[in-house]
């Protein structure tokens, strides 16, 4: 597994496979390492007032991303602007680096939008409910960029690569088997991120494979890599590795970012039916942020006046996120036929014509 930073945030320097990766890190300045710093503190604060508004009957259900800030936040970073993103529904830390506002992200946990940021201006497409589909989703983007010749042609601004995010419990999926085979057969630019934060709901991950997952790539005939999910340096450079490999056209990449969902699967569900607590406070111990701010910290690349600066942040983030909740307008609910199709459809119309007529014959009727 590569890490460059221990839980205690000690650097993990050379000797292992990790040294491969050290040159990216080294590139990177303090500015965009103090930005790493900012992303998962502020992300974790979406996180935490997402679910306390789910409590308050605000959302319908949320799905926390608690433990995974590093995973989502050190290969959201490692993305060009010209590269796309297909999640799944947890990916609240990658919607960050894609620049799409939180409140996007509530909406839907609201039901009041299906998503509503426009994927084309964000490179970064809709979460997916549906276990699996999107990695074909995102292999089919890569053969459509592979074949418009932005693929390998040495210009960095140009050549793109598509990263699709998954679970786990994804891979039991017949979808990412498929999903493989295509990307390795036509030489896709995908990588394949599978954060294994270990469970699948209730199910954990010994029941859903036998060997590491990482190594299922080597079956289908392209890389494999484990990386610490809870190490944002590690995640970074794997990532931006991977993503290179693609855009260059080597083809398909598998990151596993082995991690632990520190949560509920989402606030429907209750983890103490399934799992030990025991396992929660080892985790605990392996915590993304912490690690990543002793490091900051005992390197000098940041001081209390900065972590200080980012609570404020984290406070302002936390507000606009609980009042644009709670101020967001219900939808006008024949709007949800709009984006079903591009082109107007027939029978699309008669639905949406049907549907008002039933709501109309209802006017009146509660005075
Ligand atoms: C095709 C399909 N089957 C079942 C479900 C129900 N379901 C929702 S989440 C989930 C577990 C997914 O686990 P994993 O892929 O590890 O992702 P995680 O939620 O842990 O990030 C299941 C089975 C679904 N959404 N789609």
């Amino acid at each position: 597994m590569i890490q460059l930073l221990t839980p205690e945030g000690q650097r993990v320097e050379g000797g292992t496979d990790a040294a491969d990766y050290t040159a990216y890190v080294d590139a990177l300045s303090d500015e965009e390492l103090r930005g790493f710093y900012r992303d998962l503190v502020l992300i974790r604060r979406v996180d935490t007032e997402a679910t306390a508004l789910q409590r308050q009957g605000e959302l319908g259900i949320w799905a926390s991303l608690l433990g995974q800030e590093a995973a989502q936040v050190g290969s959201g970073r490692a993305l060009a602007p010209q590269d796309h993103a297909f999640p799944t529904y947890r990916e609240h830390g990658v919607a960050w680096c894609r620049g799409v506002d939180p409140l996007n992200l509530l909406g839907m946990f609201r039901g009041v939008n299906n998503g509503g940021w426009d994927p084309a201006e964000k490179n970064f497409h809709l979460y997916t409910i549906i276990i699996g589909a999107q990695t074909l989703h995102a292999t089919g983007y890569a053969m459509g960029i592979q074949r418009d010749g932005a693929v390998g042609t040495g210009d960095p601004d140009r050549d793109a690569a598509v990263i699709a995010y998954f679970g786990d419990g994804a891979t039991a999926q017949g979808d990412v088997s498929e999903a493989f085979t295509f990307a390795a057969v036509m030489n896709a630019p995908v990588v394949f991120f599978c954060q294994n934060n270990q469970w699948a709901i209730s199910e954990p991950s010994e029941r859903q494979t036998r060997i590491p997952l990482y190594q299922r790539a080597r079956g289908f005939g392209f890389p494999g890599v484990r990386v610490d999910g809870n190490d944002v340096l590690a995640v970074y450079a794997v990532t931006k590795h991977a993503l290179e490999e693609a855009r260059s056209g080597q083809g398909p990449f598998l990151v596993e970012a082995y991690t632990y969902r520190m949560g509920a699967h989402t606030t429907s569900d209750d983890p103490t039916k399934y799992r030990v607590s025991a396992d929660v406070e080892v985790w605990k111990l392996r915590d993304p942020i912490a690690r990543f701010k002793a490091w900051l910290a005992r390197e000098g690349r940041a001081d209390s006046t900065f972590f200080d600066a980012v609570e404020a942040q984290a406070d302002e983030l936390a507000l606009h996120v609980r009042r644009g909740t709670l101020e967001m307008p219900d939808p006008d609910a024949p709007s949800m036929f709009d984006h079903v199709y591009v082109e107007p459809h027939p029978l699309l119309a008669a639905e949406r014509e049907q549907f008002v007529a039933y709501h109309a014959s209802f006017e009146g009727s509660h005075s």
